[in-house]
Formats: structure tokens, sequence, C-alpha cells
């Protein structure tokens, strides 16, 4: 008797166990991890096709999540997708979302919904580790302050972050607004106009560098790199370009061991496969690609440590982990790293035209998936999708009413439950857009160089309308603008009552 009751009690134990996480499940939040990538093309990864390239930590999350095959960046540069994903906005609506230079002001409003700000609501931690290149400050910035604008203005709890970009100045770790490791008695100041008296630089002094610039990149130098921009001072808070990498995985570790007793954001915003491409030496030679497939390798790398962490520490099973890429891939931006010359057949930009910069497919076209362990089956999904979408798509998993212009709600699709994504999606490429409406895509005429030369990249200008049927013409060979006027016509009328004009 005694025994039974005993094995009983345990049965109800575990039952109400199982059904109170069940409803937790339901009620509760999980953790969000948003894992953005640099620069990384639709094909750069085995998951999507890639062959000469193995990127197994990220294919098993991609494989065992939805895999979407339609999955876009807002739009075809750094800056303006990054605004996009966290505030749920078209970036063409804000003039100023555009690259950025280091010094640039914050480029989000304080008063503006983002999607910490509104998981913050919720009672979620947030952070933001990585690359952040949306501005900082509201002017002229004091470096050597707390800065007055940053991440922690519009929504993240905890900022860890480079300012800009690895080829942009200042090449310094911010954290929560202050700069790292900086020695008072060597002042750091950044210009992007005129050098400081004195300073090398990479078009003056190319005796000092260690790697060679190709077009841009010849102001100040720092580890031997020629950047963007010029700095003077701050010598003892340059980081070390082999360890960026790893710096920022440790600090995005240590955000999840420290807050996962409760729900987090954490937005972790690797800098790979971006210029200057300089994987940790663990990684040098391991692709075969040079730099730029080593740097892919080390991506991948991060990524399973991210997972393992979750794992050690008990929440991955209750952790939406999402995965995509800030704009597609480019193989020499600005730098002679042989990217193009051990490219061998590998192709970046898998079957789509175009790439970084590109109103082509491949601009803005990239990696997107989603996991959450045992919560999401495997699948690959067709479904038109953007980086916009989260904002809606994760108020409606907490349970946040909010009404955006842009963003869809798509939770369904994000997890797996409907096919049914987007009807449309106005894509962008340096304030340039184009409209995609089911399985079409049209550029309107746009003047400028068909070809971008310094990067060898199509750019998709064309004196005519472009139409592609991308469900038959995936790589845009064939233009149907002359044959299919009706669907022309069509689309220039729904393009036109969202873009407004
Ligand atoms: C361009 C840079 C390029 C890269 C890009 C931003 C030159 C000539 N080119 O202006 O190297 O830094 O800006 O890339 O300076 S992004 O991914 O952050 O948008
Ligand atoms: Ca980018």
């Amino acid at each position: 008797m005694k025994i039974k009751y005993i094995v009983l009690s345990f049965l109800a134990f575990t039952v109400s166990l199982k059904s109170s996480s069940q409803t937790n499940n339901k009620t509760v939040k999980p953790n969000i991890v948003f894992i953005y990538l640099d620069d990384l093309g639709y094909g750069d990864l085995s998951c999507y096709g890639a062959t000469a390239i193995k990127t197994p930590n990220i294919d098993s999350l991609a494989n065992g999540g939805v895999r979407f095959t339609n999955g876009y960046a807002t739009s075809a540069t750094c800056t303006p997708s990054r605004y996009g994903l966290l505030t749920g906005v078209y970036p063409w609506r804000n003039k100023d979302a555009k690259i950025l230079p280091g010094s640039a002001p914050l480029l989000i409003g304080k008063d503006q919904l983002t999607i910490p700000k509104m998981l913050k609501e919720k009672g979620y931690q947030t952070a933001v580790v990585g690359k952040w290149h949306l501005g900082l400050g509201t002017g002229i910035v004091d470096w050597n302050q707390q800065l007055d604008a940053g991440p922690n203005d519009v929504g993240f709890d905890y900022s860890y972050i480079m300012a800009a970009t690895q080829d942009r100045v200042p090449t310094i770790y911010i954290d929560n607004g202050k700069v790292v490791n900086l020695d008072s008695k060597d002042p750091i100041a950044v210009n992007y106009d005129k050098n400081f008296p004195g300073q090398p630089t990479g078009k003056e002094n190319p005796e000092l560098l260690s790697m060679k610039w190709h077009h841009g990149h010849n102001s100040s130098i720092v580890n031997g790199i020629p950047r963007i921009g010029y700095v003077s001072g701050g010598a003892s808070a340059n980081w070390s370009d082999v360890d960026l990498a790893d710096h920022f995985l440790a600090k995005a570790q240590t955000y999840v061991k420290s807050h996962k007793d409760a729900p987090f954001f954490l937005y972790y915003a690797l800098n790979q496969p971006h210029v200057p491409r300089t994987p940790n030496p663990r990684f040098v030679g391991k692709s075969g690609m040079g730099p730029r497939g080593d740097v892919i390798l080390e991506a991948d790398y991060c990524v399973g440590e991210i997972i393992k962490t979750l794992k050690a520490e008990g929440v991955l099973d209750n952790t939406l982990i999402m995965f995509s890429s800030d704009n597609g891939p480019v193989l020499n931006d600005g730098y002679y790293d042989e990217a193009v010359e051990k490219l061998g057949n590998h192709k970046p930009n898998g079957p789509l035209r175009g790439g970084k910069y590109s109103l082509l497919e491949a601009g803005t076209r990239v990696p997107f998936f989603t996991y959450w362990k045992g919560r999401i089956k495997p699948q690959v999904s067709d479904a038109l999708v953007c980086q916009i979408d989260l904002l809606e798509s994760i108020a409606k998993l907490v349970n946040i009413d909010v009404k955006s212009t842009d963003s869809q709600e798509l939770l369904d699709v994000f997890t797996g439950k409907s096919a049914k994504g987007r009807t449309n999606l106005v894509i962008e490429a340096n304030t340039k857009t184009a409209f995609r409406q089911g399985d079409w895509i049209m550029i309107p005429p746009y003047s400028g160089d068909p070809i971008l030369e310094e990067v060898n990249i199509e750019m998709g200008n064309d004196k005519d309308f472009q139409l592609y049927n991308l469900k038959k013409d995936i790589g845009q060979k064939n233009n149907l603008a002359k044959a299919q006027t009706k669907k022309l016509k069509e689309m220039m009328k729904n393009f036109e009552l969202i873009r407004g004009n």
C-alpha cells in the first residue's frame, strides 16, 4: 500500500510539473536570442546549399527549426536593416537611415517603439552584444564621458557594443555607454572629416600596414589595419581585431549565465564576415578560402558556443532562437584579403543575382531561420518573411498589443504552424526601393551604374522597368516587364500605395 501511494504521488507530481510547465510555456515568456551576422550571403551556409564551406553548428539549428527560403532583411546595407529589425519600420521612411559613420548620432528616436522596449514592458531583461551601427549620442560625441544616447535609451538594459563597424573608428568596446579600458591621460577623439595633426594614415603610411586597402579605408591605422575615419588617443582602449569574436562571445555567454533566471532578450550581433576579416589564429587557413571563409567558420563556432551555454545553463528548451544576416554578401569590400582570389567554386549569393548594396535579390534575401527546441517542428518554409515582422510577431508571442504600419504579425509562420507569409514587401538598397508581390519582384527604372565597379556587384539599376518571376527565375535572368504589362501596372499601383508617392 505504502509503495503504491508513493508511486502514485510521484506520478501526480510529474504530471503536475508537466502541466504547470505547459501552462507556463503558454503564458511564460521564452527567452529570445536573435543572432545577426554581418554581410553573410544567402549561399554562405551549408544548410543553404554551400558545399565548399561547412557550418555544422548553424546548420543544426537551421535544420532543426524553420528555415526560410524567402527571408529578407529590409535593406542591402547594415544600418537601415538594423533599424528595420529593431523598430519594425521600413527604413526608407527615415531619410537618415543610411550607412552611418562611427560618429553619427543615435538614429532611433528615444520615443520610438523597439523590440527590446516592448519586451521590457513584459518584464524581460534586454541586451545587445556586438555590432551596433545605429549611432550614438545626440550630436558631437565626447567618447571620454558617459555617452548620452545609445542602446540603453531605446530599450536595452545592457549593451556591450562596437559603435559602428570593424572598419570604422573608434575601434573600441563600449560597455553601457562607457568606453572600456580608456586611460584618462590619453583621451580619445574621432573625426570623420579631417585628420589629427601627426597621425599616420593608410594613404600616407603604407609601410605601417599589415592589411592593404583596396578602396576607401585609408584613414587612421589601428593594429596595422587602415580604417574609415580619423582617431587620436585612446590607445589602451583599442580592441584586438583577432579577439573581437571571442570577446563578444564571452560577453554574450556571461549575459546568459547571469540572466537565466528571468526571461531575457539577447540581440547577439556578430561582426563576421564584414571587413576587415580578422579570424582568430585558431581559424586561419581552415576554410581554404582565405579570411572571408575563415571568419564564417569562426562565426559558426561562436553560434555553437552560445548554444552550448544556453544548454549548460538549462535554458535552451525555453529559448526561441532566431538567426539572420543584415544584408547580402560582398567579396572585396575595400581590402586586399584574397576573398576573390580564393573563392573557388563557392557562391556566397547562392543562386541569387547581385550582392550587398544591390536591389537585386542577393542584396536583401538572406539566411533566416527560427529554432525552438521541442516547440518548432523542423521544416523548410517558402513563406515570404522580413526582419521587420519580428516586432509584431514577438509582440504576439508575449501577448502585447502593438499596431504598426509596416511590421506584420507572422508568429505562426515563424513557429512553423503556417506557411502563409506576407503577400508583399518593399526592399531597399541605398534609398532605392523595389517591390515584391507574391512570386514577383518589380524594380522601377533607376539611373546609376549597373555594376558597382569597386566591389564588382550588379546594383539592379536599369533605365527600364524590371519584372521577374522569382519562383521560375530565381536568378533574375528573364525580364518580363514588357511581356507582362498588366502585372507590372498592378504592382506599380500597390507599390505606390505603400510608398505613399
Ligand atoms: C562602405 C564601406 C564598406 C563597408 C560599408 C558598410 C568604403 C569604400 N566602403 O562605405 O567597406 O564598411 O560601408 O557596411 O568605405 S555595412 O555592412 O555596415 O553596411
Ligand atoms: Ca552588413
